[in-house]
C-alpha cells in the first residue's frame, strides 16, 4: 500500500471513529443513570495532525510522530447551545494539556477542536496541568480551575517529590484565557473547584487540602474557603464541610467533582471517594447536597458509592478509578455527568435532575456501621412487606 492510500484509509478509519453513534447500555441499570456503550473520548479521536506529519518527504512510513496516551478527566459545559469539555489530555511524554471537544449532543460525535488550549503560565512555570473544573460564574466569566503540578525543589534529590496548588484562569469562549495568580494556600491544593455565586459577596471555593502531593494526611476532607479578590486568591480560613470518615468510600481521601448545580432542593454535589484495597486505591464517585442558604451545610448524603468503574472500565493506566469533574445541565432537565475511568478515557451517563435529586434525599446514607447497615436493608424489606405503617 503506497503513502496516499495509507494516509487515506487512516483517515477514514479515524472519521469511522469520531461520526460513531453512542447507543444507551442495554441493561436494566439501576434507575439513577445510563451508562453507554462506548467511551466518548480516547487517546484515539484525537487529531491525526496532532500525531502525524502528512509529509511523504519528511514521514516515508507515516510513523506517528508524537503519541497520544489518554483523553480523561474533562470539565463541561454547554455555551451556545455547544457542548464542549475542556478535556486533560495525556501525550505518550506523560505531560497532561487541555483541548476543546465538541458534540452536537453531549453524547457522540466530539470532535477536537484544531489545537490544544495555550493557557498562559503564572509567574513559576507548572510542569504539568491537569483537571480542569469549569465555573459559569455569576460575575460574567467562565473559570477554569485546574492543578498546577511542580517539582518540589525543597527535596532536589527525590525526584517524585512534588507540589500541587491551584491554578486560576478565566475566559468568555475557551479560546483566550486570562491566567491569575495560583490560588494561596498554606497547604498543597488539588480538587479545587469555584461555586458559581458570590456568598456573603465573596468567591467561594471547595478546596481539599492535603500535606504532601498524594496523601491528604491530616487535610480532612472537601473544604470551604471564601476569597474577597480573586486575582489574588489565598485560602485564610478554611472549614471541612465534607469530611473523610473511618470504613467508608472516602476513607483515604476524597474530593469536589464538577461545581454543584443549584436545585430547589438544594445544591446538588457530585464527588469522588478514595480507599485503599490490597489492590492500591479504589476512586468511586458519590453524591451529597448542601443546603440553598448555607452552601457548607450538608443536608443529604446517600450511602456508598453513585458510579463505579465497570468491566473493561476497570483496566487501564490506573486500575478502579472513577474520576469526574465535569458535567451538563442541559434545557430538558437531562444531567451529562462526564466521567473518566482508569484515568485512561472517558465517557458520559445520562440522568436527570429529579432522578437525581430523589437518589440523593432518598437513598439511606451509610450509618458507618455494619449492624447499622442490616437494620436499614431490614427497614426496606419489611416496607416491602407491607410490614411498615
Ligand atoms: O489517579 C486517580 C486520580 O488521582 C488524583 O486525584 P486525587 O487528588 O483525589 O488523588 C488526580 O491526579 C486525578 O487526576 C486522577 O484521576
Amino acid at each position: 500500500m503506497d503513502f496516499k492510500e495509507r494516509m487515506i484509509k487512516l483517515r477514514q478509519r479515524h472519521e469511522d471513529l469520531l461520526a460513531r453513534e453512542n447507543k444507551p447500555v442495554e441493561c436494566f441499570g439501576n434507575g439513577i443513570y445510563q451508562k453507554y456503550q462506548f467511551p466518548i473520548l480516547t487517546a484515539e479521536h484525537t487529531p491525526l495532525e496532532w500525531r502525524y506529519d502528512f509529509s511523504e518527504k519528511d514521514n516515508p512510513y507515516l510513523m506517528q510522530r508524537i503519541m497520544m496516551n489518554a483523553v480523561l478527566n474533562a470539565g463541561a459545559i454547554k455555551l451556545n447551545g455547544r457542548y464542549l469539555l475542556v478535556c486533560r489530555v495525556e501525550g505518550a511524554d506523560r505531560k497532561s494539556f487541555f483541548a476543546v471537544a465538541e458534540s452536537p449532543n453531549g453524547i457522540d460525535n466530539f470532535r477536537f477542536w484544531d489545537e490544544p488550549i495555550t493557557m498562559p503560565e503564572d509567574l513559576i512555570p507548572a510542569t504539568n496541568v491537569y483537571d480542569m473544573r469549569l465555573t459559569q460564574h455569576e460575575d460574567g466569566w467562565i473559570y477554569g480551575v485546574f492543578c498546577a503540578e511542580r517539582h518540589d525543589d525543597s527535596q532536589p534529590s527525590n525526584l517524585s517529590a512534588a507540589t500541587a496548588t491551584a491554578a486560576i484562569a478565566r475566559t468568555k469562549d475557551l479560546k483566550s484565557w486570562e491566567r491569575l495568580p495560583d490560588l494561596k494556600s498554606h497547604s498543597q491544593q488539588r480538587n479545587v473547584v469555584l461555586h458559581p455565586e458570590f456568598v456573603d459577596g465573596k468567591y467561594a471555593f471547595y478546596t481539599r487540602p492535603q500535606d504532601g502531593f498524594i496523601d491528604t494526611g491530616s487535610g480532612g476532607g472537601i473544604g470551604w474557603t471564601l476569597v474577597e479578590d480573586i486575582t489574588h486568591a489565598e485560602v485564610k480560613e478554611e472549614i471541612i464541610i465534607n469530611p473523610r470518615h473511618y470504613h467508608t468510600i472516602q476513607e483515604v481521601k476524597n474530593g469536589e467533582g464538577p461545581a454543584p448545580l443549584k436545585t430547589q432542593k438544594g445544591w446538588l454535589h457530585l464527588a469522588h471517594g478514595v480507599r485503599g484495597t490490597a489492590d492500591g486505591l479504589r476512586y468511586v464517585l458519590y453524591m451529597y447536597m448542601t443546603a440553598l442558604d448555607d452552601p457548607t451545610r450538608v443536608i443529604a448524603q446517600p450511602g456508598g458509592w453513585f458510579l463505579v468503574p465497570e468491566g473493561e472500565e476497570y483496566v487501564g493506566d490506573v486500575m478502579n478509578v472513577a474520576f469526574s469533574n465535569g458535567w451538563i445541565l442541559d434545557d430538558d432537565g437531562r444531567v451529562l455527568i462526564y466521567y473518566a475511568t482508569a484515568d485512561t478515557r472517558l465517557h458520559v451517563a445520562v440522568s436527570s435532575l429529579d432522578r437525581l435529586i430523589d437518589y440523593c434525599m432518598n437513598t439511606p446514607k451509610d450509618r458507618l456501621t455494619t449492624g447499622a447497615s442490616v437494620e436499614t436493608i431490614k427497614q426496606l424489606i419489611r416496607k416491602n412487606h407491607g410490614m411498615l405503617k
